[in-house]
């Protein structure tokens, strides 16, 4: 039996994450490297840094750093248990849920999951508002051109400029 980080039998996902609150570098690679360390989910590809304009919430707020990762799931990694991974991950970066949409130091979505759709308020897949956002489309373009191209961009939303890598 062969195995390899993803195994043809893993389901590809994607996950945004979003911070504008504090080092939102710091909050982003942090993410990262936790589920790379101990999510048990292979990350496959993670997408270039982008820093966008914040889309809804207060006027004041500041830019955010967004980037899209790429994941592997395993068979019996569940799309909720992915989203438990996603709480766990904000948790962890000390988010506090004040206004909806306001400044957070981490906020990770579950974008999409191949074949995979879930009409739930506690975990819609795909993600209901990604495809209206150039924060989330720009990223996921970069990584998954048969999931986002040139009309998906064309489409979505908002300011965003691509700033590095994480
Ligand atoms: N929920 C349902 N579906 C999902 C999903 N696919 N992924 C539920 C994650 N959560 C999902 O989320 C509220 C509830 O949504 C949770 O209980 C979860 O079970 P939340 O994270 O507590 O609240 P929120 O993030 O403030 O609200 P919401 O409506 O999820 O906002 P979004 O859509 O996450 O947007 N602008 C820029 N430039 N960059 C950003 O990253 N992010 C947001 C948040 C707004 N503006 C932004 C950005
Ligand atoms: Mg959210």
């Amino acid at each position: 039996m062969t195995s390899s980080l993803s195994e043809p039998s893993s389901t590809r996902a994607f996950v945004g994450l979003g911070s504008n609150l504090g080092d939102r570098w710091a909050h982003l690679r942090r993410a990262v490297d936790q589920l790379r360390g101990g999510s048990g989910v292979p990350v496959t590809a993670v997408s270039p840094v982008y820093e966008t304009e914040p889309v809804g919430g207060p006027e004041d707020q500041g830019p955010y750093l967004n980037v899209v990762v790429e994941l592997a799931l395993p068979p019996r990694f569940d799309a909720y248990r992915l989203l438990t991974e996603c709480h766990r991950l904000e948790a962890s970066a000390g988010r506090v849920r004040t206004v909806r949409w306001g400044p957070r130091t981490l906020d990770v979505d579950v974008l999409w999951i191949d074949g995979v759709t879930l009409d739930d308020p506690d975990l819609t897949v795909p993600h209901p508002r990604m495809w209206e956002r150039r924060f989330v489309v720009a990223p996921l373009a970069d990584l998954a051109p048969d999931l986002a191209g040139p009309a998906e961009l064309e489409t979505s939303g908002g300011e965003v400029a691509n700033v590095g890598t994480l």
